[in-house]
């Protein structure tokens, strides 16, 4: 590969499983909109098979695991708020204190964010009113260069 082939970037595509599944189709669109040209680690968020009551305890702690794993390799998360999450609330902060940069979507005709997030200057806000507006503004985050070597 050469020095100046751009990599692929590794998304984490965050969104709610335990916190209530309401948005799961939402969250299955967006993670396919940005597997076009990009990796999303976290693709089983959007199985719409998986239900909030779904998965076993036991296997808590590697999923943990893995997550945290995948939260210090990524190049950037998106999550998806309307519904919340304590994971997904979990996975920001630790995000952020990885470094990683972060955005955040909501639907503001229904969902008041928590000011823990809003009023964090680290986080990158996106309120949206329809569908239709989320493909342009992921288009935007996603045009972010990263360098190939980091
Ligand atoms: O508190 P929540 O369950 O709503 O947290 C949701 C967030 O935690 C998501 O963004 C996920 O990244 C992470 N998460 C929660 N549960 C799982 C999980 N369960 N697997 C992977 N990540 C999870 C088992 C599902 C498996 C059977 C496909």
């Amino acid at each position: 590969m050469s020095q100046d082939t751009v990599r692929l970037k590794k998304i984490y595509f965050a969104g709610s499983i335990r916190g209530g599944r309401d948005d799961a189709g939402l969250y299955k669109k967006m993670i396919a909109y940005i597997q076009r040209e990009n990796i999303v680690l976290t693709e089983h968020v959007g199985d719409l098979s998986l239900s909030k009551a779904e998965g076993r305890e036991d296997r808590d702690a590697a999923i943990y695991e893995q997550d945290t794993a995948w939260l210090r390799e990524t190049d950037l998360v998106i999550a998806e708020c309307s519904t919340p999450s304590l994971g997904v609330g979990y996975e920001l902060a630790y995000a952020e204190a990885h470094g990683k940069p972060v955005h955040i979507f909501y639907n503001k005709a229904r969902t008041k964010l928590s000011a823990m997030l809003s009023g964090d200057r680290h986080f990158h806000i996106h309120p949206y009113g329809s569908e239709e507006e989320l493909w342009p503004l992921i288009d935007a985050i996603l045009k972010i260069t990263i360098p190939p070597h980091r």
